[in-house]
């Protein structure tokens, strides 16, 4: 176990405890080591074998013991043990959003709800609203919740889904017989988000077997859901659906092709194949559109294309990268000349939406710096919590004339290095549009972002115009996360994005893509509009560690 899973067992802890109506500072124990743990840099198990782990602020002699039985034995007893204690479903009613244990705990006890469907017929019957601390609106929040899990149930964030899928297909590559490997579907797309996995092998016929069975015997699966002589489906260990094809190779390009989709791509690309060389194309190769009687895996060697260039080419187009194969005019594009080249990791020089541990990260001005540096960047935003994100620990201005000598003492060293730190501050946008710092203070920095954190629930007319006011104040830099949208678990607020688009590019502003896997803010479907507008792109990682700066990666 490494410390962020026993930071996650000890926040289980919490809650488990928390939902059985324990004593709150043992509750806030667990949590506070969960927090603790997340933050910590040193080598957990190093400062086990030292005995040092009390010295980690919040453990104590027990909390220390219980990280020494989660590192030997990979488990906790006491978990199991409140696990084994509560009904199952109880601990899925915590899936709804805003739905937290102590209201868990008071639907179980009054009303016996255990599970979501039950909570679903209790609120439907109006019972939740009568209970204690709850009232018509809250049982209106809960059945918009449980709309909500069920609308995203199933689906992945890209993030969490290629760690799954990325030792699968390292397995998938080093399986005797194995000629070529790759990812395939929404997640070779890098879509937002992603349903299942899809992995594409060529092979001989003689070797598919054995590929498929050590594709179903993975280490960690949660069930083999289908298994036949040259596909199956499993479920990974986080719960995420994955298929597996296994073609020849000179069925691989196509294969590799259809499963990477997407579907709309596939028809578009279906028709121009037979509209312009009459040649019906599928999964396994082009064939004669006249000749459709005959079975296309027969015909498949007649129109050889190794590789998916040779296919577009084929088609009389640039190859089209699957990030573009969406059907959004990518054919069109690629029809008349190469298609530029997408923004990869390496061009960025440098990136801005940065906090530190002025406001909510966990790591130093200096730490993210150097973290930066390391990353081949040339310069750093920093962009700290303004005053009204007490939450976040938001800075008052005199903390902000603090931050700003620090940043200067810190520039000063990091020059001879040719890097630089750039000040700035993530400001709230206030109830009318309004920015949360002065115009002196704001005058402190070398540039300024703007968010909305709270009042999601505007109309959208209201909201536009409250962004559209925060974008014309001549102080303001570039808008971050436009929308709010948590992937999966917050729909966006209500906003005219082509009206915000529209007032960026009248004052000049920048527009982020928020590149934390749970935001994707701005939609890249946006996008086409905003460049025809002249609107330019900060791509920000809004790093709140370290360890966040991966996301632009
Ligand atoms: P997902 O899994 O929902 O995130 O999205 P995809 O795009 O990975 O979809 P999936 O896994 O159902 O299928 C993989 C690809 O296979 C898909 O992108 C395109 C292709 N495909 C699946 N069904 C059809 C279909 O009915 N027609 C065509 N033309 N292609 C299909
Ligand atoms: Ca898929
Ligand atoms: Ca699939």
């Amino acid at each position: 176990m490494d410390k962020k899973e026993i930071a996650a067992l000890f926040e289980a802890i919490g809650t488990l405890l928390e939902l059985k109506g324990e004593n709150p500072f043992r509750v806030r124990a667990y949590t506070n080591a969960a927090r603790a743990l997340e933050s910590q840099t040193a080598d957990l198990r190093q400062l086990a074998d030292e005995g040092r782990l009390t010295e980690i602020k919040g453990i104590g002699p027990d909390l220390a013991a219980k990280i020494t039985e989660a590192l030997t034995t990979g488990h906790l007893k006491l978990h199991d043990e409140l696990l084994a204690s509560l009904p199952a479903g109880l601990l899925d009613l915590l899936r709804i959003p805003g739905f937290g244990p102590k209201k868990a705990k008071i639907v179980y006890e009054q009303l016996h709800v255990n599970t979501i469907k039950k909570l679903e017929a209790a609120c439907q019957s109006g019972a939740v609203a009568k209970l204690p601390g709850f009232g018509e609106k809250s049982q209106q929040n809960i059945l918009a919740g449980i709309a909500l899990i069920r609308k995203f149930s199933g689906r992945h964030l890209v993030d969490t889904a290629a760690a799954a899928a990325q030792p699968v297909l390292a397995a998938l590559r080093a399986c005797a017989g194995v000629i070529r490997a790759d990812i395939a579907g929404s997640l070779r797309r890098r879509r937002e988000t992603i349903g299942d996995v899809d992995f594409i092998v060529s092979a001989r016929p003689a070797d598919a077997p054995g590929i498929l069975a050590a594709f179903t015997t993975l280490p960690g699966l949660l069930s083999v859901s289908a298994q036949g002589p040259t596909k199956a489906s499993v479920v990974l260990a986080g719960g995420i659906q994955a298929d597996l094809r296994v073609v020849s190779d000179e069925q691989y390009a196509f294969a590799l092709n259809y499963f990477t989709g997407s579907k709309e791509h596939n028809i578009a690309l279906r028709a121009r194949a037979l509209k312009l060389k009459q040649l019906s194309l599928n999964e396994y190769g082009f064939s004669p559109a006249a000749e459709q009687e005959k079975s296309a895996k027969e015909l498949g060697s007649r129109l050889a294309c190794p590789t998916e260039e040779a296919l577009y080419a084929a088609l009389e187009l640039a190859y089209i990268p699957p990030e573009l194969r969406e059907d959004m005019g990518e054919l069109d594009a690629a029809a008349r000349g190469p298609l530029p080249r997408l923004i990869e990791t390496q061009d960025l020089r440098g990136t801005f939406h940065c906090h530190s541990t002025w406001s909510d990260g966990l790591d130093s001005m200096e730490a993210m710096a150097q973290a930066a540096l390391a990353l081949g960047y040339e310069y750093l935003g920093l962009a700290d919590h303004s005053r009204s994100e007490w939450q976040a620990n938001g800075l008052d201005a005199a903390r902000v004339r603090q931050q700003a000598v620090e940043v200067k003492e810190l520039n000063a060293r990091l020059a001879e290095k040719g890097f630089r730190l750039f000040f700035g501050a993530e400001v709230d946008i206030l109830g009318e549009g309004e920015l949360d710092y002065d115009e002196e203070t704001l005058d402190l920095f070398d540039y300024v972002i703007v968010a909305v954190h709270n009042r999601f629930t505007l109309s959208a007319a209201a909201m536009t115009a409250r962004i559209g006011r925060a974008l014309a104040h001549p102080k303001v830099t570039m808008l971050a996360h436009p929308t709010g949208r948590l992937l999966l678990e917050r729909e966006p607020y209500a906003v005219n994005m082509p009206d915000v688009i529209a007032a960026a590019a009248q004052h000049g502003k920048i527009i982020e893509i928020n590149a934390n896997p749970r935001r994707l803010d701005m939609d890249w479907r946006l996008w086409q509009h905003a460049r025809e507008l002249g609107v330019r792109c900060a791509i920000n990682p809004d790093a709140h560690s370290v360890a966040d700066l991966q996301f632009l990666a």
